[in-house]
């Protein structure tokens, strides 16, 4: 396949809600400064946000957003769903973040979210069955860590995490494996920064993996830097089925950057950053949910097929 033609694919692969920005923080129940970054998934009854809200000290907590399209008349909790629990050192700072699974097996969700304080970010681990109570069970891995969620199911057993640790300055995608989900290990590099690309500065895992007959589809964002500031992307892998740790292949391109006016201007200028995504089986799309520009939420769909069409036609990856 002629490399143009893969360009001119991940160039419109997806679209942009013509209602977008979904969510602000004119739309909140109670006073905030801004809304972005939330983690989604779906449920029978509609889908379910869990967005990062920044307050006015700059710390953030997490609340909860159901709407039965997913696009349209959110019902915002009326308080904070998830305060950070302040007799913990870990996250006196705040809560940011957030991803979700549902680990069938174990027949809860998993939310993995970034703890917040002078020790650095770390990823936590909350259970929860309905999203009214949540069990805290704590740190998963050392600061500096982020960008964090685990696989729906067990790999021969064991739990797979993909995270974003901090190691010798160098912000790399990285897998670990655990058989408790207390006790992790085999921590290895998943995908690297690329040098002289747009992801050449950070790279982290965006939204939770998506299961598809090919593989799992990994959205990660990747950071530039240039002389007016960082501009985050989204970019896209493909990861073996069985073996997630097996890289099998890799976009050169972005799939999705700043254009829009909302994403290009609010707190933190060309910021698009995915940490959920629901896949809609009655018209066949995968819908993104993204913190725009760093203070609203904004959605951008694309054909499930067209994915898998686009993550095909890039290239291969061999080992690491
Ligand atoms: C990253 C994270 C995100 C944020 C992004 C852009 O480091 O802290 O929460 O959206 O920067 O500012």
């Amino acid at each position: 396949m002629a490399h143009g033609s893969r360009q001119h694919l991940a160039y419109e692969l997806f679209r942009r809600y013509e209602g977008n920005p979904i969510l602000e923080a004119n739309d909140w129940p109670y006073p905030v400064n801004s809304v972005f970054n939330p983690a989604a998934i779906k449920l029978p009854d509609g889908t379910l946000l869990l967005a990062r809200v920044e307050d006015m000290r700059g710390f953030s907590h997490l609340t909860l957003c159901k709407s039965k399209d997913g696009l349209t008349n959110w019902q915002i909790d009326d308080a904070p769903t998830m305060e950070a629990d302040h007799d913990s050192r870990e996250e006196r700072w705040g809560l940011e973040d957030p991803r979700i699974v549902w680990l069938e097996e174990q027949g809860h969700f998993a939310i993995t979210y970034v703890s917040f304080s002078e020790g650095g970010p770390l990823v936590s681990l909350a259970i929860t069955k309905n999203f009214k109570t949540f069990a805290r069970m704590g740190a998963m891995l050392p600061p500096e860590d982020k960008d964090a969620c685990l696989f729906p199911r067990r790999f021969d057993g064991r739990f797979a995490l993909i995270h974003r640790p901090i190691v010798q300055g160098e912000a790399h995608i990285w897998l670990s494996m655990s058989p408790d989900l207390k006790h992790w290990g085999d921590h290895r590099v998943l995908l690297r920064t690329r040098h002289a690309f747009w992801d050449g500065q950070r790279i982290g895992l965006a939204c939770q993996p998506i299961e598809i007959p090919e593989g799992w589809l990994i959205f990660y964002h990747g950071v530039r830097a240039t002389t007016a500031g960082q501009i985050y992307r989204i970019g896209l892998a493909l990861l073996d089925l069985e073996q997630p740790w097996k890289v099998l292949r890799r976009s050169e391109e972005w799939i999705l950057g700043p254009r829009a006016v909302y994403e290009r201007i609010g707190d933190v200028s060309d910021v698009v950053f995915v940490t959920g995504a629901t896949v809609n089986e009655e018209n066949n799309r995968l819908y993104l949910y993204y913190g725009a520009a760093d203070d609203k939420i904004a959605v951008a769909m694309a054909n499930m097929d067209a994915i898998r069409e686009y993550i095909m036609m890039c290239p291969e990856v061999n080992g690491d």
